[in-house]
């Protein structure tokens, strides 16, 4: 009985685990420059979500250019890329329900003059070329960027204290 019990609770909170996502969030270099790091973290982590990994470091220009590999024919992208490597960045990985989407709204519109007050671009940036974040747009391309950004023994597990004062179940 007791084993049935277990086994129930451990399938539920294994679907509870399934239903909180994770994307891939990054500070990019004029973040970094500006002194704006902590403040970006900040609010991940008031929101409630949950840091599985972070580091800080210089990426390749062969990094950033699979990372934006979507975007290699745009106008912009030899811009892109030389702006990215100017100088270091934070990459981290967020974790919690619907955070791939939340995320991208708590980034706000790609270019910031249309980025809504309230939203980190919004807030913090003014031109789309020094938007000072990067966000996942989609679970898949948010999988495929935690690859890319971390190794597997990089992604941490661990239950912070809160949890049970986020979610409620
Ligand atoms: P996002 O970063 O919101 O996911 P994206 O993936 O379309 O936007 O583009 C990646 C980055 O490329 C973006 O953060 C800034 C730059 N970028 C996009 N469109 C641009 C444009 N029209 N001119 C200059 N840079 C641009
Ligand atoms: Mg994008």
């Amino acid at each position: 009985m007791i084993g049935t019990v277990l086994a129930f609770f451990s399938l539920f909170s294994e679907a509870m685990a399934a239903a909180r996502e994770r994307t891939f969030i990054m500070v990019k270099p004029d973040g970094v420059q500006r002194g704006i790091v902590g403040k970006i973290i900040k609010r991940f982590e008031e929101k409630g979500f949950k840091l599985i990994a972070l580091k800080f470091m210089w990426a390749s220009e062969d990094l950033l250019k699979q990372h934006y590999a979507e975007l290699a024919g745009k106008p912009f992208f030899p811009g892109l890329i030389n702006y990215m490597n100017s100088g270091p960045v934070v990459p981290m990985v967020w974790e919690g329900l619907n955070v791939v989407k939340t995320g991208r709204q708590m980034l706000g519109a790609t270019n910031p003059a249309d980025s809504a007050p309230g939203t980190i671009r919004g807030d913090l940036c003014i031109q789309v070329g020094r938007n000072i974040i990067h966000g996942s747009d989609a679970v898949e391309t948010a999988n495929r960027e935690i690859a890319l950004w971390f190794t597997e023994k990089e992604l941490i597990q661990w239950k912070p204290a809160i949890e049970s004062w986020v979610y409620e179940d």
